[in-house]
């Protein structure tokens, strides 16, 4: 299938699949969109709006959105804030919470933020930790790795980490104790900095009026 970009028809990135996927769909649904059912090809036509998903890993919504190549992105705060990328937040949607937190094991001997000098702290939001760190004065070692950091300290790979929590069940089974909260996040809806009318016009349609 071949897609034909106009400027009035809205591409929205939402995440292909994991924790957003449900709640970003049935967040659009709720506002009227409709799909349909047919297999899940990468570009997903509505069948009553002028409207096509992106399905992509929820990384890499901030970099399509920033570049115009989708019109409106879903994604929570911590990956908008661990890009760096500046971008218009049109709405916080009240689904994904979580927090990013610094953990370390319950027997050691690191218990707040300060103790973590000169040790090996393991994450997948290696600008977030590193800008926290700097702010506080604190000179440690980062591990970048890309998920899974609850079992690092298990396996000496890393001192304390630095990851998404919620419920706090993953560092009760690990025997992880959160010391310091770096970011409270939710998902919310980015828009580009391009072709302002034409989202304007397709917010008001879908009865979105930006709360931020
Ligand atoms: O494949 P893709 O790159 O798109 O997905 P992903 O694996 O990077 O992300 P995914 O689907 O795990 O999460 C997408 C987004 O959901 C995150 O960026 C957050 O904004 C939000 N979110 C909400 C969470 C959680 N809750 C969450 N609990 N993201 C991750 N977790 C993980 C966390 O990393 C940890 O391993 O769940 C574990 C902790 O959960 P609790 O309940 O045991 O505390
Ligand atoms: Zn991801």
């Amino acid at each position: 299938m071949h897609f034909t970009y106009t400027a009035e028809r809205q591409r929205i990135a939402i995440q292909k699949s994991g924790r957003l996927f449900q709640a970003s769909m049935d967040f659009l649904v709720s506002r009227g969109l409709s799909f349909p059912k047919n297999g899940r090809s990468l570009i997903h036509p509505s069948d009553n709006f002028e409207v096509d998903l992106l399905y992509l890993r929820d990384d890499d919504i901030p970099e399509y959105v920033s570049r115009g190549v989708a019109d409106f992105g879903i994604v929570g705060q911590n990956v908008l804030a661990e890009k760096g990328i500046e971008l218009p937040v049109v709405s916080k949607l009240d689904f994904g919470r979580c927090k990013l937190v610094i953990a370390a094991p319950r027997n050691s001997r690191i218990k707040e933020p300060r103790d973590l000098q000169g040790r090996r702290i393991a994450t997948g939001y290696p600008k977030l930790l590193s800008d926290f760190l700097a702010r506080e004065g604190i000179e440690a070692s980062i591990v970048p790795i890309s998920g899974s950091a609850e079992i690092t300290p298990e396996l000496d790979l890393a001192d304390a980490i630095c990851d998404i929590v919620q419920t706090g069940a993953t560092l009760e089974a690990h025997d992880l104790v959160p010391l310091f909260t770096l970011m409270e996040s939710q998902a919310v809806l980015i828009s580009s900095p391009f072709a302002k009318q034409a989202k304007d016009r397709f917010l008001s349609e879908i009865g979105i009026n930006s709360t931020v």
